[in-house]
């Protein structure tokens, strides 16, 4: 663990901080003074984003564990230094999606690393920073959800699935976490080029086929609503905000150039 002290920041906790969207919201709040806790399984990814942030004078804590083992989440959340405890805002990015097959075909040792993560990961490390929001009567919590959380589509069954449990565990989440005045939302992208199609096509040359033809949304596009999200008065909890590329009309129709 390293860190370097700054002032009275508020404290975001971003997963999934290691690549893509989780990455960019790190640095973009980071940028916004807040202090940041980064999450991901790649040691080295995290150092470096660590690094990267301490040049730019921003107290930093990196924390690596795999969000599916439910002991490392509360393990690494139970030896949280004290001054890291009273996290304000909660950013559930971490996930992924695994093949892209109809249901009969997947492999089911995919549809598990997406449940797992996607579902049950989010909820290990919101139980535990939620319970700390309730004592404070404060926080936000802003679920990464998907285009697949609002539409399911072919060969997508079982990502499809997990989106749309996250976009029921934010509308819940938001009822049971009303009385205390914590904000709930999400966020819900359309194609963003990552490393998100490289994991789920597992073939490192999977962005140039999958973005070929089009624009897609950058992470910047999603840390910005992110920011967004995380910066209106008191008074306002934006609930959802769902972004597409210009290009992209549903989950399925896209305007490409040949
Ligand atoms: P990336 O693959 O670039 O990033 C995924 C992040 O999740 C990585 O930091 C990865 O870290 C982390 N992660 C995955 N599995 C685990 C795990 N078991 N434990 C801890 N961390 C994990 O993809 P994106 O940035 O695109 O994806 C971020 C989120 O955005 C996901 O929830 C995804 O479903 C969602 N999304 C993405 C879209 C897109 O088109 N790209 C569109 C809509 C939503 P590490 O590997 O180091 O553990
Ligand atoms: C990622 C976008 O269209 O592959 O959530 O579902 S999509």
């Amino acid at each position: 663990m390293s860190e370097i002290f700054s002032g009275m920041n508020k404290i975001a906790l971003v997963t999934g901080a290691t690549s893509g969207i989780g990455e960019a919201t790190a640095l973009l709040l980071a940028k916004n003074n807040f202090d940041v806790i980064i999450t991901g399984r790649r040691n080295e990814r995290l150092n470096q984003l660590s690094a990267r942030l301490k040049a730019m004078q921003v107290r930093n804590l990196p924390l690596q564990f795999d969000i599916r083992q439910k002991n490392e989440v509360s393990n690494a959340m139970l030896q949280l230094p004290p001054e890291w405890r009273q996290i304000d805002l909660l950013v559930n990015n971490a996930g992924l999606a695994a093949g892209l097959e109809p249901l009969h075909e997947n492999l089911i040792s995919d549809w598990e690393q997406m449940i797992d993560t996607n579902i049950k990961g989010l909820l290990y490390i919101t139980k535990i920073v939620a319970t700390g929001m309730v004592e404070r009567r404060s926080g936000q919590i802003i679920n990464v959800s998907s285009i697949a959380g609002k539409e399911a589509y072919g060969k997508g069954a079982v990502y499809c699935a997990t989106k749309h449990a996250v976009e029921a565990l934010t509308k819940a989440m938001r009822i049971d976490f009303n009385p205390y005045g914590i904000k709930v939302g999400s966020v819900s992208p359309g194609a963003v080029e990552t490393e998100f199609s490289i994991v789920r096509l597992k073939d490192a040359n999977a962005n140039q086929k999958v973005y070929a033809g089009y624009t897609p949304l950058k992470a910047d596009d999603i840390a910005d609503a992110i920011l967004y999200m995380a910066t209106r008065p008191a008074h306002v909890n934006i609930a959802d905000i769902f972004v597409l590329p210009t290009a992209q009309a549903n989950a399925t129709v896209f305007h490409k150039k040949h």
